[in-house]
């Protein structure tokens, strides 16, 4: 259990977030356990589907008060980075329902995908860090 909140934080640092290279607590053989367990098909590249289930799952286990949405609080929780919760929050209600959650985990995805071939590749996750 501890392992996977961890793969799903890691997971969640990598492919959504800050520039986890240059943070040295993330070993490489992590997000390499990290992108293994979100490519359900083995094929080595994240695709949009794949994505799409490991963020819904990230979501749902940030949710800790089981309210159906996210809090800002919540949402550090869950990927270990101080997201831009604001910017994320569509409708500014103060908190995330899980379509802003998946529209922002997307924005990073297109991000991401360097060669907009439309799946993330290890290099791409590995690589990626916010504009
Ligand atoms: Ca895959
Ligand atoms: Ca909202
Ligand atoms: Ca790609």
């Amino acid at each position: 259990m501890r392992w996977t909140t961890l793969a799903f934080s890691t997971f969640a640092l990598v492919a959504l977030g800050t520039g986890v290279r240059s943070d040295p607590s993330v070993p490489e053989s992590e997000l390499k356990a990290a992108f293994a367990e979100a490519d359900k098909n083995r094929d080595g590249q994240i695709d949009r589907e794949e994505f799409h289930a490991r963020m819904v799952d990230i979501f749902f286990h940030g949710d800790l008060d089981k309210n159906g949405f996210m809090s800002a609080d919540e949402l550090d929780a869950a990927t270990l980075i101080k997201e831009d919760f604001a910017a994320a929050d569509a409708n500014r209600d103060g908190r995330l329902s899980l379509y802003e959650f998946l529209d922002a985990r997307f924005g990073h995805f297109r991000s991401a995908d360097t060669d907009a071939n439309g799946t993330l590749s290890l290099e791409e996750v590995v690589g990626f860090s916010e504009p």
